[in-house]
């Protein structure tokens, strides 16, 4: 909201005072506690929500090639305990539970209430995983056990994140746009060729997925990698390829540095377990070229009356904003830090050097972290929706959306 300070004098200041984003979310829960929560709240009134639509999607997240163990034990299902009613949304704060399976094997290592002479039923981690929160949260929080740490750093929390997606995936449905995954590599095993938003769809239907590329050859490779991985105590990362489909032009803004729509979405993908590094549309190539052969050239459509471009190398980003094509993220995963070989490390009781500790983990989960990507997309995509078209209801939203195609039509 602007305001003005010194109304009279010569200067006057205008101060921005930021609002919270209309819609927002938060996650609770530890991987192994009784189960992860997501609260969704600022949706309008309307929307639809299909519990299958939800769950679906939280079985993609838990599939591909390389989990762990865990995945055979845990079967996530969402349940939405407030804000939607009869299949839609009443525009109140959405509540989300997905229990752990797991938990009933944890419920004394982890206890909400300290009972006493439980201290040998605790399963403290001691000897910090290089490249895993475990040592920077310990000291942070000044416990010298890693558990309290690892249990929330760990990407089971990405579950509560795809649950809420799938909500901000329904809103944006509604208007016609999808956002998808793939994967463009794994180790060094890459997808060396395009792939066509209608493969990327074809993917997201299939009943079974194994590394989750569009190209039966690469993803071939793509196990080898695992396999690899497998046979020498080691794990895999990689890199998947989020795409927003159908996204209008105008969502975000160049004005103010916290509305760039390219840097929010850069934060939401960096912020999920692994990620160290994210691309939008053809970054690093284009840094390696001249500007000549990077920026997407304009063109016009007489008899359709609209802009098109000659390539899409921005990603569907310019200015921090839209700007009507597809918009194209990458993210790049390191390789999960937990080492069936471990690595040096310290004893945090003892000081003395030491192997890292081994839980049961997953040895590649670059297609997991994908879903989990257009998650977090789509729901960066339906705040910068709602910020632009507002709406208490999904019929005031969309009056709001269609007058302002119209307008995008008479430009
Ligand atoms: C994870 C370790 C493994 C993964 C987990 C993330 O869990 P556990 O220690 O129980 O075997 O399976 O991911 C999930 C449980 C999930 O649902 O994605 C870690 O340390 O980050």
């Amino acid at each position: 909201m602007a305001g003005t300070h010194g109304g009279g004098g010569l200067f006057q200041f205008v101060t921005i005072r930021l609002l919270p984003p209309m819609l927002r979310f938060e996650t609770a829960g530890e991987s192994h506690g009784e189960c992860l929560i997501a609260t969704l709240t600022g949706l309008p009134a309307g929307v639809p929500v299909s519990l299958e639509a939800v769950d679906r999607e939280l079985w993609r997240r838990q599939q591909g090639y390389g989990r762990g163990g865990r995945m055979k034990i845990e079967s996530d299902h969402a349940e939405i305990v407030a804000g939607v009613r009869h299949s839609h949304t009443i525009g109140a704060p959405i509540g989300i539970l997905i229990h752990n399976r797991d938990w009933k094997n944890w419920s004394e290592a982890l206890a909400v209430e300290d009972s006493g002479g439980a201290e040998d039923k605790r399963k403290p981690l001691t000897r910090p995983r290089p490249g895993h929160a475990d040592l920077a949260g310990a000291i942070k929080y000044d416990f010298h056990d890693a558990r309290y740490i690892l249990e929330r750093a760990s990407a089971r929390e990405t579950a509560a994140r795809v649950a809420a997606g799938a909500l901000a995936k329904a809103l944006l449905g509604e208007f016609g746009i999808a956002v998808l995954s793939h994967v463009v590599a794994v180790g060094s095993a890459r997808l060396e060729r395009p792939a066509e938003w209608d493969e990327i769809a074809a993917l997201s239907r299939k009943g079974e997925i194994l590394l989750g590329c569009v190209d039966a050859e690469a993803e071939a490779r793509m196990k080898e990698v695992v396999d690899e991985a497998y046979r020498t105590g080691d794990t895999a990362g990689g890199v998947f390829e989020v795409v927003a489909h159908g996204v209008p032009p105008g969502l975000g803004s160049h004005a103010a540095w916290d509305g760039r729509l390219d840097g929010r979405l850069a934060q939401a993908i960096v912020s999920i377990q692994a990620v160290k590094g994210v691309e939008i549309g053809f970054a690093a190539e284009g840094a390696a070229s001249f500007g000549s052969k990077v920026q997407d050239t304009i063109h016009y459509h007489r008899e359709e009356r609209r802009f098109t471009r000659g390539a899409n190398r921005a990603g569907g980003l310019e200015g921090g904003i839209t700007n009507g094509q597809d918009v194209v993220l990458r993210g790049f995963l390191k390789p999960i830090s937990t080492l069936r070989r471990p690595l040096e490390s310290v004893d945090l009781a003892t000081r003395e050097p030491a192997l890292a500790a081994y839980e049961r983990s997953d040895v590649c989960a670059v297609p997991a972290a994908g879903v989990v990507a257009e998650a977090m997309t789509a729901l960066v995509l339906a705040q910068a929706f709602l910020e632009k078209f507002g709406g208490d209801s999904l019929r005031e939203t969309r009056r709001n959306f269609l007058g302002y195609l119209e307008q995008v039509k008479s430009f």
